[in-house]
């Protein structure tokens, strides 16, 4: 009688146990700086295979519409962590300080018993807070011997960046106990500009034809002078440091590098000055030669824009490569532990990128290619596999769907929403019909994008370019996805501009935000 009590008590206890561990998941949020969703298989990439972050997609949920409130590095990173607007964190642009004082969800995450870490890039200013454990870049970081900051203490290890943060966050799952759920922030530098590789990817797209996105050659009519006066186009990149071309001795670089004067060889300098010998030997190896060749072929004119395209697009998706394969190496581990299927992955960069439409590189625009962000989770506990939405989400949700999982309430002032309701076959009636967006750094900063604001309906997009200019534009994204005729001034379109003002109107009060203009 008494061995079948205590079957039953131990019985109960560990379906206690799962039960626990189902309701309290460990989190990880992967998060890359850039990352278009062009350059991921699962979006549909022709250009390279992301096995791994296809693998999270395949066993979880994909976002087909997911978006950014802000498209730039600083303010994406207050806005996940704190689920509120950069006009409410305060962190609008990357001139900008994190106040650390406030409330994140990492911090109530914390309250709630989990341990709570980040790893790799930062690029807040101040201390991050509210995390148990923290090692995190200075800055942007760099791609080879990177500098961490670690709980205060500042080392130099060497080293791919992207391996050495991935190694850092195995360290930290090595010190999990299954007593305890943990929370951890991992965010890589790559695939960040100036896009550097590992010397083991080196060459790996030379064989490869990239293709010219169609929009290359735009030449910005049919839309207002902003689109016109950015400095974001591939040919202005710097040809040291973007291009990697060796400058004659003492000359400038040519390229303006969308910097406000930024001098685009002294920031080549500082990275290459970071190598050990055996590195510059090893990158000097390939980029050499590849230096070479352009001064002899010389080219001018398309040609140039294209060579320039195609550096720029070897180097970028090598440097994915390194992103995809270290996640493999994080999936792997946490199969091994078996801890990959109590553990909530959440794939996402910090705004999407321009891979050479309209011309372009960076982000900033409302356009497609930046306000869109690669967004997947897996979450087993939760959903079976292969799940993709269409809905309108953001990484404003991100906090809340996290607090969520946890079963921590979620506080009334974050201003997104949970995406566990989309983690179904069934599809969720009651949901955003309209994305709200606000970009504002300029005059200052980098790239000359000017400031402006806007909705996104799943069909329309309606954006307001304030400032030193007050221009509007209207896009038809069924008939004209590639956002090239502003429909704006059409007299046809005067009942619809009215709607989606009236809709904007109305997610600036719900969000409490105000436009001086
Ligand atoms: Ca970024």
């Amino acid at each position: 009688m008494m061995r079948v009590l205590l079957f039953l008590l131990l019985v109960v206890a560990i379906s206690c146990k799962t039960g626990e561990t189902k309701r309290r998941p460990n989190i990880i949020i992967i998060m890359t700086d850039d990352h278009a969703k062009n350059a991921i298989s699962a979006f549909g990439s022709k250009m390279i295979n992301t096995p791994n972050i296809d693998r999270i997609a395949k066993e979880g949920i994909k976002f087909n519409n997911a978006f950014v409130t802000n498209a730039l590095c600083g303010p994406s990173r207050a806005v996940i962590l704190t689920g509120k607007y950069s006009h409410i964190n305060g962190f609008k642009d990357n001139q900008s300080v994190f106040d650390n004082r406030q409330m994140t969800f990492i911090k109530l995450l914390r309250d709630a018993g989990y341990y709570t870490a980040v790893v790799g890039k930062w690029h807040l200013v101040t201390e991050p807070t509210g995390f148990d454990y923290w090692n995190v870049l200075i800055d942007q970081g760099t791609y080879y011997n990177p500098d961490f900051i670690e709980m205060g203490d500042t080392t130099r290890k060497t080293g791919y960046t992207t391996d050495l943060v991935t190694d850092e966050a195995l360290k930290v799952l090595d010190k999990q106990t299954p007593d305890k759920p943990f929370a951890m922030m991992l965010h890589q530098k790559a695939p960040h500009r100036n896009w550097m590789p590992n010397f083991k990817h080196f060459g790996m797209f030379d064989n490869d034809t990239i293709p010219l996105p169609e929009t290359f050659f735009d030449d910005y009519s049919n839309r207002s002078a902003a689109a016109r006066e950015q400095d974001m186009e591939i040919v202005n990149m710097f040809r040291s440091s973007d291009m990697k071309l060796i400058l004659p001795k003492g000359a400038k670089d040519t390229g303006s590098g969308g910097g406000n004067g930024a001098d685009g060889a002294k920031i080549w300098a500082s990275e290459y000055g970071r190598f050990t010998d055996e590195q510059r030997q090893l990158w000097d190896a390939y980029y050499k030669p590849i230096s070479d060749a352009f001064y002899k072929q010389d080219p001018k004119g398309e040609d140039l824009k294209k060579w320039m395209y195609e550096r720029y697009m070897k180097d970028y998706l090598a440097c994915v490569a390194s992103v995809d394969e270290n996640i493999g190496r994080l999936l792997d581990y946490l199969e091994q532990k078996k801890m990959l299927d109590n553990t909530f992955i959440i794939y996402t960069s910090d705004q999407g990128f321009f891979l050479g439409e309209h011309g372009w590189y960076d982000k900033r625009f409302m356009y497609e290619e930046s306000l869109g962000t690669p967004l997947v989770m897996r979450y087993p506990q939760r959903m079976i596999g292969g799940l993709e939405s269409e809905q309108l989400v953001l990484n404003l949700d991100i906090a809340p769907t996290v607090l969520e999982a946890a079963g921590v309430a979620v506080p009334p002032d974050m201003q997104g929403r949970s995406l566990l309701p989309l983690m179904s076959t069934t599809p969720q009636k009651d949901w955003r019909t309209g994305v709200y967006y606000h970009y504002y750094e300029f005059p200052y900063g980098w790239h000359n994008v000017k400031k402006h604001y806007g909705i996104r309906t799943d069909r329309y997009k309606l954006i307001h370019f304030y400032n030193d200019i007050d221009a509007w534009e209207l896009y038809d994204l069924k008939a004209d996805p590639k956002e090239m005729n502003n429909i704006y001034d059409r007299q046809e379109n005067k009942q619809l501009i009215d709607s989606l003002k009236r809709e904007l109107d109305k997610l600036q009060l719900e969000f409490k935000d105000t436009v001086n203009l």
